[in-house]
């Protein structure tokens, strides 16, 4: 993402003589992106946007701030002049081809692996090398877990996911094969005990990437689908000589799927009244299912994490949530952008709390009619609508919202629909109408506010008392 801005006065700013919107916004820009350019003439613009572009899509992918300051705004160009500083900026992300032996050292470590495991994240979804990823899978017939915004880039369906057996082949790997995946907080750093002693092959862009948190035995970098392809040719050279995963290790994991999914459909076709999280997201499920093409957007904390294991994705790059630093509030601009870039419809699936964050986007949404179908599971709060004021004091506990709040108005207060449902069979009809309709529609999706628990599935990074 390119941000261009106007900006104030370079003299006032950097005298600090208190300019109107006055602020030292290339300075502030520079450490939170990946790189920041002021352009202060006219017959710079080509060249400032040139490199804003090759900025943002070459190497890992970044946010660019472009500063425009007010001077440069008034300035002007013939027109014959101001073509000739325009660039046409070729190969913008130019391919990067891994090293040779790289690859194999790649696949001499996966060839000798009894236990392997893929794990795809959102840096292989952004690759756009579907087709590779999709071969490299299938024919290894290694299992696969993807992370949240790798959804889809195979069918959640996918014989080979192992999503639902996450918790057994993370620590029971021995090769683990990351596929544009950091190790971050989100993979526990690869250390602890939902990791076991397992090598680790690491496909990136960044160089600096591998060894970040434990030691990478294969780092292989270059573009995902580069790096994809030479590890297929490798493949294809050892012809029927590829060794497949174990039988064992096929078996465990089809078990632990077949348990955890046989117990999850037993939790969906519950029906209990107030709905639960599980009752709505059966509907939300359906539909996306009858809806691939539409996009997900998906933030909250219980809101986000069932939604994240329950509702399968079915094409590449059609969920967008809260991603790698878990932030509320992307909720609605992420619906307006992803309605007017796709064209398709939306369903954003939000938290109360997190709604909260960019509710007022609603208005935009229905300024320009977009096809966005909002779900809010409204749990009366944070977590919960339960907890209780910890101080004993009159006000409600800090995570606690207004119960029973009609979010559906807030969406009718602009000629939007607004709906509430208490049921799965008014959600259900509520989204199947919004989807077909293409209307600015918000669900007040009513959920029982003691269905959640205290922080999704990131209690586990609390801090814990030194004192026994
Ligand atoms: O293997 P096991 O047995 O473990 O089971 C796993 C899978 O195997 C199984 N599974 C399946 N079973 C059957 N079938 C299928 N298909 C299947 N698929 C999976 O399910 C389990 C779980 O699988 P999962 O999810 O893959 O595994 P796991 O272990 O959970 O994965 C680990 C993680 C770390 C990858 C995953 O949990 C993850 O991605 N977590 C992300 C968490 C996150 O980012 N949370 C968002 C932030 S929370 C907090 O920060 C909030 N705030 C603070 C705040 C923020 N964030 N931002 C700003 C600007 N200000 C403040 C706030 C304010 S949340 C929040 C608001 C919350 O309130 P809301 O009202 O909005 O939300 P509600 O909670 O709904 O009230
Ligand atoms: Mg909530």
């Amino acid at each position: 993402m390119i941000l261009i801005s106007g900006s104030s006065e370079r003299e006032i700013v950097d005298l600090q003589q208190g300019d109107y919107e006055e602020m030292d916004q290339l300075a502030i820009a520079k450490p939170l992106c990946k790189a920041a350019f002021r352009v202060l003439h006219a017959e710079d613009i080509g060249i400032g946007v040139a490199r804003a572009i090759r900025a943002a899509v070459s190497g890992r992918p970044g946010g660019v701030y472009l500063d425009l300051p007010a001077k440069l705004l008034a300035q002007s160009l013939d027109t014959e002049a101001g073509a000739k500083t325009l660039i046409k900026v070729v190969d913008p992300a130019p391919r990067q081809i891994p090293a040779p032996d790289a690859i194999q050292r790649a696949l001499r470590l996966l060839a000798g692996a009894k236990r392997p495991l893929i794990i795809l994240g959102k840096g292989a979804a952004y690759a756009q090398a579907d087709t590779e990823i999709r071969a490299l899978i299938e024919q290894t017939r290694i299992p696969y877990l993807p992370m949240s915004m790798a959804k889809g880039l195979l069918p959640d369906t996918h014989e080979q996911s192992a999503a639902a057996a996450r918790s057994y082949v993370l620590p029971e790997a021995d090769v683990v094969m990351l596929v544009g995946a950091r190790l971050n907080w989100l993979l526990s750093h690869g250390k602890g005990k939902t990791w076991g002693r397992q090598k680790f092959i690491q496909i990136d862009i960044s160089p600096t990437e591998a060894d970040s948190n434990v030691p990478i035995d294969a780092p292989v970098i270059g573009d995902i689908g580069s790096c994809v392809s030479a590890l297929l040719d490798g493949i294809k050279a050892a012809g029927g000589g590829w060794p497949q995963p174990s039988a064992d290790w096929l078996g465990a994991i089809s078990e632990r799927k077949g348990k955890n999914i046989a117990k999850m459909a037993q939790t969906l076709a519950g029906n209990p009244t107030p709905m639960n999280f599980h009752s709505a997201l059966n509907v939300v499920r359906d539909i996306v299912k009858a809806n691939p093409e539409a996009m997900l957007v998906n933030e909250g904390a219980n809101a986000l994490d069932f939604t994240r294991s329950i509702v399968d994705m079915y094409k590449p790059r059609k969920r967008i949530d809260v991603g790698t630093w878990g932030v509320m509030g992307i909720g609605m601009g992420f619906a307006v952008a992803a309605a007017i870039e796709s064209g398709q419809p939306v369903i954003a699936i939000e938290g109360d709390s997190a709604f909260g964050f960019s509710g007022m986007e609603v208005e935009t949404i229905c300024r320009y009619n977009l096809p966005v179908c909002i779900v809010i599971f409204n749990n009366n709060g944070v977590y919960k609508g339960t907890d209780v004021n910890p101080s004993g004091g009159p006000d409600v506990a800090p995570t606690v919202f207004v119960k029973g709040a009609r979010y559906e108005l807030l969406m009718q207060a602009f000629g939007g629909v607004g709906v509430q449902a208490t049921t799965p069979a008014e959600l259900r009809k509520a989204m199947e109408e919004a989807v077909r309709s293409r209307k600015p529609t918000l669900i007040n999706a009513v959920i029982d506010e003691t269905a959640g628990t205290e922080s999704g599935r990131i209690t586990s990074l609390n801090p814990k008392s030194a004192k026994k």
